[in-house]
């Protein structure tokens, strides 16, 4: 098997490669690929050494079997359909086809892919870590509304993100941010859309639609930067079709795969982003009513959002379609 890492110096790229080995992903051959600026780095990898490639055209012609894509919207829409026309099949963590109709938006334990095309979307984030405890709700009781409020750690900025956070602390401006996000909170992640949404908003707004396959579930969601290195952290506010209890929600949830259930404040516990750092599974607490409006609960989830958010689900995307075609 052919494998390609595109974006193999960035955080997400290299975070894919972590999880690659540790799932013991089977390849016969492994290329990195960067931008023409990260060209040349030499990486080691499961006791060999990998010069990083510079992505081309020409390169993306040649026939790899799957491609883990983690470069930016603008180099995945170019390069992708190039890997796809070559016979790849592509897992891309960038929003660029993530709505397109015929495009699979996937996270393992929710849906699964049906192939119209050969690329297939990695979601945003703070969706993923959202959807995986709402999959299991919609299922036994039905969803009518979710409304999120996200606490969002800077490494979903990427390096520049990180920067801003561990230069400010020392009482540098910041270089990424519109303003310090050293010792602040910004409700403010992506570019404003005219009606005064984030584009981040938006993205877990029609994303959740897409994967939960609920076109027209109510949805709303207020993103928000807070200064934490990893893990971002959600409040979900969930109005349910059929009657529910806090205690029925906590035992659908302790059963679903991914989870982990955190949710004893007697004893001060619920899920911390220190909790979930550095973890694979969604770790889920707070449960309880919310009694301005009927059959409601507030449900309060962190994730790591380089591993669940994004490299752990592009690897588990792979894993699955292997194991489907009886290749792994
Ligand atoms: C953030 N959620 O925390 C973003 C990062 O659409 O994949 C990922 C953006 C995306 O800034």
């Amino acid at each position: 098997m052919k494998l390609a890492i595109v974006g193999a110096t960035g955080l997400v790229g290299s975070k894919m490669m972590e999880v690659v080995e540790r799932k013991a992903i089977p390849f016969d051959e492994l290329t990195l690929f960067s931008s023409k600026k990260s060209a040349g780095q030499v990486i080691s990898f499961k006791g060999r050494d990998y010069e990083v490639q510079e992505l081309t055209e020409a390169r993306a012609e040649e026939p790899f079997d799957y491609v883990l894509m983690s470069a930016g919207g603008s180099t995945s829409l170019k390069f992708s359909p190039i890997f796809e026309q070559a016979g790849a099949v592509v897992i891309d963590n960038s929003s660029a086809f993530r709505m397109q109709g015929d495009i699979d938006l996937i996270v393992p334990e929710v849906n699964k892919p049906k192939l119209n095309r050969a690329i297939i979307a990695n979601p945003n984030c703070s969706t993923i870590q959202s959807v995986v405890p709402l999959k299991p709700l919609v299922e036994a009781f039905g969803l009518k509304r979710v409304a999120y409020t996200t606490y969002q750690a800077v490494s979903g900025s990427g390096l520049a993100g990180l920067n801003d956070l561990r230069e400010g602390a020392k009482g540098a401006a910041p270089t990424n941010y519109p303003h310090p996000i050293y010792n602040n909170v910004l409700p403010h992640i992506d570019v404003f859309q005219e009606d005064g949404y984030t584009k981040e908003e938006v993205k877990m707004i029609d994303e959740t639609k897409k994967i939960l396959n609920l076109p027209d579930l109510r949805v709303t969601a207020t993103c928000v930067r807070v200064p934490v290195e990893d893990s971002h952290s959600v409040a979900m506010d969930v109005t349910l079709e059929k009657p529910a209890t806090v205690d029925a929600i906590r035992e659908v949830l302790s059963k679903q795969e991914g989870i982990v259930l955190v949710d004893d404040v007697e004893n001060n516990e619920y899920p911390l982003a220190i909790h979930s750092t550095g973890r694979d599974e969604v770790f889920v607490g707070r449960i309880r009513t919310d009694d301005s409006l009927d059959n409601t609960f507030h449900i309060w989830c962190t994730a790591d959002n380089l591993l669940k958010g994004a490299a752990l689900n592009a690897v588990q995307i792979l894993e699955a379609l292997l194991k489907e075609r009886g290749e792994a």
